[in-house]
């Protein structure tokens, strides 16, 4: 299979974190990284519009060559392919609980700083828009409390002791912040999580900033 992916990117970046954890886990996940360079427009070319019609990243070709989009979509399949060490929980609640953490850690923490970082300096060249960064800013804080909440018992990560894709989802989104040099205060939990998710080797192997 082959991933098309660019660095820093948040959505391709929650896969690409995903497959590093997965691999440094023992899973063979035989997925190729192909870079489609957002900054010179790859993305806009016909090639990769053969691949996604949207075109976004990040696309997950399969084997037979057919192609699928949006990252939690290709999350879900590979876990579905390699379903160990488990990255979704394993009975129904705790599958539940995880993708309840990953939609808060997209909805309220992803999105709102993509939102404020293409309201300001976007890397694709969008025009500024004040009140779409400030309406996101205001937004922003209920998200990173929600995720501060669950991690107050002094749990590793935020569905507990092992990584899980919320932690990718959260973390691509935070990357993206520091790329866009945004300003937000992390609460002293999500800040302990933030050190020590970063220090780990899949993290190191992903991460730029
Ligand atoms: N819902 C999609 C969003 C994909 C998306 O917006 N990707 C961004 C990169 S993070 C992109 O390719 N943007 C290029 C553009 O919109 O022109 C997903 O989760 O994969």
């Amino acid at each position: 299979m082959r991933f098309y992916t660019f660095q820093v990117a948040p959505n391709p970046t929650r896969v690409g974190l995903y497959l590093a954890e997965k691999t440094a886990a023992g899973a063979a996940m035989n997925v190729e990284n192909v870079i489609v360079n957002l900054a010179k427009r790859e993305h806009r070319s016909s090639e990769h519009i053969a691949r996604n019609p949207l075109g976004r990243l990040p696309v997950l070709e399969l084997d037979n060559g057919s192609f699928l989009t949006e990252s939690t979509v290709i999350v879900e399949y590979l876990e579905e392919l390699h379903p160990d060490p488990p990255m979704i929980g394993t009975t129904a609640e705790e599958r539940a609980r995880v993708r309840e953490l990953e939609r808060i850690a997209e909805l309220g923490v992803l999105v709102p700083i993509a939102r404020i970082v293409h309201a300001t300096k976007s890397p694709l060249g969008l025009p500024p828009n004040p009140e779409i960064a400030a309406l996101f800013d205001k937004l922003l804080p209920e998200g990173l409390g929600l995720l501060n909440d669950k991690l107050s018992d002094g749990r590793a990560f935020l569905a507990g002791d092992c990584p899980t894709i919320a932690d990718c989802t959260l973390q691509a989104g935070l990357q993206f912040g520091r790329y866009g040099k945004i300003k937000f205060d992390l609460p002293e939990q999500l800040a302990r999580w933030d050190l020590n998710y970063r220090e780990r080797d899949p993290a190191l192997s992903v991460l730029v900033l």
